[in-house]
């Protein structure tokens, strides 16, 4: 464990994802482009590569993030995140219930569930503190990186989500909003998102494309945190 897992940073935080790599450029390189330029924490999230595959770009990703003190999530694989000692797992509706990873992650390593609906968040307030500490939000935006997305629910659906953390006391559960998220964007969600629920903030945005596709990752992810400081009453 990087740090206490109730001090983390969720401010931008980085999905991966190799297969849109600009010429010229490594997964590593930009994912090391992105931790020198304030990306606060990294998921790996591989969908075509073997397990084999997986492990080793995910132990090398964790030396990476080792460097710059910043949480190591792992997509789905709770098994993965056990055998590398991940900092924690990153699990969607459709994958292994949220007790059972808990059960099996322990009290101590963070996990993070997508959640797109307000009965999801009355689930989560029913488990308590124990079980999820944060949740992705989205998608926000149409995006090209996820195939299977559910319809946007733009910065509206984040403000629901948001309101129905504080309606049901769920205040303790950090959020993430994840999908189409750009420069273009990103102020529009942080304010709609805060003025339409009025009572809490968004904890971090998540990004893929935007880093991962950038053809110079440190400048994207320099772009995104200017942005993020700038925005940082309604944060
Ligand atoms: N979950 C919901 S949307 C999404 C994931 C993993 C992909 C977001 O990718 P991008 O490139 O930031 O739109
Ligand atoms: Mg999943």
């Amino acid at each position: 464990m990087i740090c206490n897992k109730n001090a983390v940073d969720y401010s931008l935080y980085l999905v991966t994802d190799s297969s849109m790599l600009p010429p010229n450029t490594s997964l590593y390189s930009q994912i090391e482009a992105g931790l020198k330029n304030g990306v606060t924490v990294v998921q790996v999230r591989e969908k075509d590569s073997d397990t084999g595959a997986f492990i080793d770009e995910a132990v090398r990703i964790k030396e990476l993030c080792t460097k710059y003190q910043v949480p190591l999530m792992i997509n789905d694989r709770v098994d993965v995140a056990m055998a590398i000692d991940a900092d924690g797992v990153h699990v969607g509706q459709d994958d292994m219930p949220i007790p059972m990873v808990r059960k099996l992650l322990g009290p101590d390593k963070i996990i993070g569930w997508s959640v797109g609906k307000v009965e999801e968040v009355e689930t989560l307030a029913y488990w308590g503190p124990e079980m999820v500490d944060y949740i992705g939000v989205g998608t926000v935006f149409p995006t090209e990186t996820k195939k299977n997305t559910k319809i946007p629910m733009g910065p509206r659906g984040v403000a629901r989500i948001l309101t129905a953390l504080e309606d049901n006391k769920a205040e303790w559960c950090r959020t993430v909003a994840i999908g189409g998220l750009h420069p273009t964007n990103i102020e529009r969600v942080l304010y709609q998102s805060f003025s339409q629920n009025g009572k809490r903030s968004l904890d971090g945005i998540a990004v893929v494309s935007d880093i991962m596709a950038a053809p110079d990752a440190g400048a994207a992810t320099k772009r995104l945190q200017g942005l993020l400081k700038q925005n940082a009453y309604h944060f």
